[in-house]
């Protein structure tokens, strides 16, 4: 029988709607879906993964059985199992460690936005465990606590026709961003009236479309930030109403902002005092403007909180706050929200005393979540890797012995991947579920299959923080034996005692719970593939029946320039640039520096297309177009440097090193950009994998949230001979 379903893609975030024909229960065509969000004929065009999604559902290389180590650990041998012997295994596992150790014995890792992450975290609360590392403290969190910090909640950038200008801050959404939202910015950016700034060291596609870009030296943002803001108060460009009556120390911010003139930060930043007085001015005059920002300042280490503080003090005196064509404030989802969802709240109290963050990220751990007053989201708490690879480690606080990795490539893409390989190393017990067999699913116990996209429904809600979510139905039964996460997670709680905590049989049953607050059925959102709200405005100004205004929810009902509650967990009132913490130590670069080696600035894993991190790079027609991963500067660092574009160089830290090919581009001098998540699936399986270069040691994070950097890092840099391979990796 032949039928076609409505189904996404989520060979990306944005779960782009395609419909697929499906004959006997197989897939035999797809194409896209023009009546779903988020629908963009160019977007479908541009885009070269939706077809995969075809294409891999029997890919020769898929894990399609449960796979169960037989040899030692990273030996590449295993045994075909069933999913009986492989739950029942890993749930006799887990009981056994739990009994010997305590529940915080397992910890459990995830990437970034491939599926639906709460199934996981809900296991781990109900196991009793707050180990749950992930990508918070380096993708997203940052910005989210600061905005709750400022405003009491999240802010989105709400782009419209009346917008006048958008500040495009350490972002590329032209290649990291396949999605409506960058073609709405092309569009914005190419209106004669509205001006597109981008900041950012490299001139990267999004800069081309930009009537001012800048680029400034990467983790000095904050000064820029704070330049803006001295001329905005210097020259009286603020929002005077929206400052008296909604700002919180306003006057202490105009005498902090006092020393970071544009001048000054010409000189720290590397960029033009007057191109930051015509970006400021902009920003405050072109009104309303909009600002998105990304991983470029979400990554930059020990600067992260102070520089969001100092963007989110220039939307509010600018008066771009929750006023159309702006920054909205977030609505608060109509349906169950993940973090509710994950049953983080219920068991708090438990968590919390075994929480490894604390006492060294007061801000990203459970004590930290429990001040602030309204909080959307989740990952708010997810676990410091450095602090549960020290677990693993020492068995300080407390033993970790056991892993789950979930739908993420840490060998290649956490940070300090050598320390990350050792780590696992020791475990008792390791279980990836993935598709595919990936340098960290070889170090594994057991494998499990994933079933892909297609194969399972898909929820989108942005991580709770809009009343918005999309996605739908799956096409098919998944192939082979493989199943959903969802599936996984629930049958192996049901094994440990958790069977009254999963109440849906599947993972459509879920999401059709999820949405019943909202009033919303299955059948609706498989229809429509979208629950959604417009946006509101002003919300702050909403009055009760005593006539008094709603505010915003943070400790002041204002709109805090200065903070109340950082002082309190050992922040500052007002944004200062921490100093950087460098990432070589004097030692190393010393060395180095004796056998010709050259000391640079990285910044690492500039997003582009076709590969998504460690992804896709088992493609042969994207490995034809990009074939090798490259390291990015300016023609003239080149020249300093002594390279010509296409020589193999090497690059080190002392956590690692890589090899990459030289590429000149317009961007900041003294600068390099290295791809990130490499590696080379057809290369035979060998335990020294390549890419290791960063660190996360929580001395070098921000105090706070506990980021670490991946932008603004120390590192050495030589020329070497011949192709790339391991055997320079040693
Ligand atoms: N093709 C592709 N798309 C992806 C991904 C992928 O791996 N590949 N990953 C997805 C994920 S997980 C994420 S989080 C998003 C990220 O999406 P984005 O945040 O848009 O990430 P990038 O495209 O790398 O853009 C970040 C920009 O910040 C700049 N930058 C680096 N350091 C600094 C700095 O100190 N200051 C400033 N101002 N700029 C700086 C970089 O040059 C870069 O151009 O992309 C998603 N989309
Ligand atoms: N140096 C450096 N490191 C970085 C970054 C950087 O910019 N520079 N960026 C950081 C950021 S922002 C992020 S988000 C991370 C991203 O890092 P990861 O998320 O770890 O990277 P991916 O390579 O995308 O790994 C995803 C894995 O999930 C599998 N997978 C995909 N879909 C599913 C699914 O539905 N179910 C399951 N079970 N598996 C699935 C894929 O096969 C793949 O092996 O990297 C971080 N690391
Ligand atoms: S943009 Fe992302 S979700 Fe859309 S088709 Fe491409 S890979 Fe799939
Ligand atoms: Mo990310």
């Amino acid at each position: 029988m032949r039928v076609e379903k409505r189904t996404n893609c989520h060979f990306c975030g944005y779960l782009c709607g395609v419909v697929a024909t499906v004959e006997d229960g197989r897939v035999v065509d797809l194409r896209p879906d023009p009546t779903r969000y988020p629908y963009d004929e160019r977007i479908m065009a541009g885009c070269r993964r939706w077809r995969m999604n075809l294409d891999v559902l029997d890919g020769e290389d898929r894990v399609n059985h449960p796979l169960h180590r037989v040899g030692q650990r990273g030996s590449g041998q295993w045994e075909r199992v069933s999913w009986d012997e492989a739950l029942d295994g890993i749930a006799g596992a887990l009981d056994g460690l739990r009994r010997e150790h305590g529940p915080g014995v397992l910890a459990s890792m995830i990437g970034g936005p491939h599926t639906s992450f709460w199934p996981l975290h809900r296991f781990m609360t109900l196991f009793g465990s707050p180990n749950n590392m992930g990508i918070g403290q380096i993708c997203w969190n940052p910005r989210i606590w600061m905005d709750v910090v400022t405003f009491g909640w999240t802010v989105e950038a709400d782009i419209r026709p009346e917008t006048g200008c958008v500040f495009v801050w350490g972002t590329n959404p032209a290649e990291s961003d396949n999605s409506l939202f960058w073609r709405t910015l092309l569009k914005t950016g190419r209106d004669p009236e509205t001006k597109l700034v981008v900041i950012d060291p490299r001139f990267t596609r999004t800069a081309r479309a930009a009537d001012l870009w800048l680029a400034p030296q990467p983790g000095t943002d904050c000064t820029l930030a704070l330049a803006f803001l001295n001329v905005i108060v210097s020259e009286g460009l603020y929002d005077r109403d929206f400052v008296e009556v909604w700002c919180h120390g306003f006057d202490e911010l105009v005498d902090h902002v006092q020393p970071y003139t544009p001048e000054h930060a010409a000189e720290v930043c590397g960029v033009d005092a007057e191109d930051i007085r015509t970006a400021a001015r902009w920003f405050a005059c072109a009104r309303p403007s909009a600002l998105v920002s990304g991983r470029g300042i979400d990554q930059v280490g020990a600067s992260v909180a102070p520089t969001h503080r100092a963007i989110c003090c220039l939307r509010a005196i600018t008066g771009n706050l929750d006023v159309p064509g702006s920054c909205v404030l977030a609505d608060a989802s109509d349906f169950i929200q993940e973090a509710d969802l994950e049953l983080t709240l219920e068991h708090m109290d438990e968590l919390s005393a075994r929480c490894t963050n604390t006492p060294y990220t007061p801000l990203q751990c459970y004590e930290g979540y429990a001040k602030v007053e309204e909080l959307p989201v989740r990952y708010l708490t997810s676990a410091h890797p450095d602090l549960v690879l020290h677990a693993m480690e020492t068995g300080q606080p407390y033993p970790v012995r056991a892993l789950i990795v979930e739908a993420t490539n840490p060998l290649l893409t956490y940070a300090d991947t050598h320390r990350v390989y050792r780590a696992l190393k020791g475990l008792d017990l390791i279980v990836v579920l993935d598709y595919y067999l990936t340098p960290t699913a070889q170090l594994a116990d057991y494998v499990l299959p994933a079933a892909g996209a297609i194969e399972r429904p898909t929820f989108q809600a942005h991580g709770g923080v809009g009343n918005i979510a999309y996605g739908g139905a799956a096409a098919c039964a998944p192939y082979y034996e493989r199943k959903t996460d969802y599936e996984v997670f629930r049958e192996l709680g049901i094994r440990l005692g958790q069977q009254d905590e999963w109440p849906d049989a599947t993972f459509e049953e879920a999401i059709a719970r999820t949405l019943a607050p909202a009033g919303m059925t299955w059948e609706q959102y498989c229809d429509t593939g979208i629950y959604f709200r417009a946006p509101w405005y002003q919300k702050h100004e909403m009055t009760d029946e005593q006539m008094r205004p709603a505010g915003f929810a943070t400790t002041t009902g204002k709109v805090e320039l200065a903070s109340e509650l950082l002082p309190k967990l050992g922040g500052d009132r007002l944004p200062k640039p921490a100093t950087p913490r460098m990432l070589c130590s004097d030692a190393f670069v010393a060395a180095r520096q004796r056998e010709g080696w050259q000391h640079v600035k990285l910044m690492t894993g500039g997003r582009k297309q076709p590969y998504n991190a460690s992804m896709y790079l088992n493609n042969a027609a994207f490995r034809a177009a990009v074939p090798e991963p490259v390291l990015e500067m300016s023609p003239r660092t080149a020249e300093e440097l002594g390279f010509v574009a296409g020589d193999t160089v090497q690059i080190a830290s002392d956590s690692g090193t890589a090899l990459l090919k030289v590429a000149t581009i317009p961007m900041a001098d003294g600068v390099v950009q290295a791809d990130y998540g490499w590696w080379h699936p057809e290369w035979p399986w060998d335990e020294r994998e390549g890419g290791m270069w960063t660190s996360c040691s929580i001395d070098q994070s921000e105090p706070l949230i506990g980021t670490w950097s991946y932008n603004a890092i120390d590192c050495m840099i030589r020329k070497t001979e011949g192709p790339l391979s391991w055997d320079e990796l040693g």
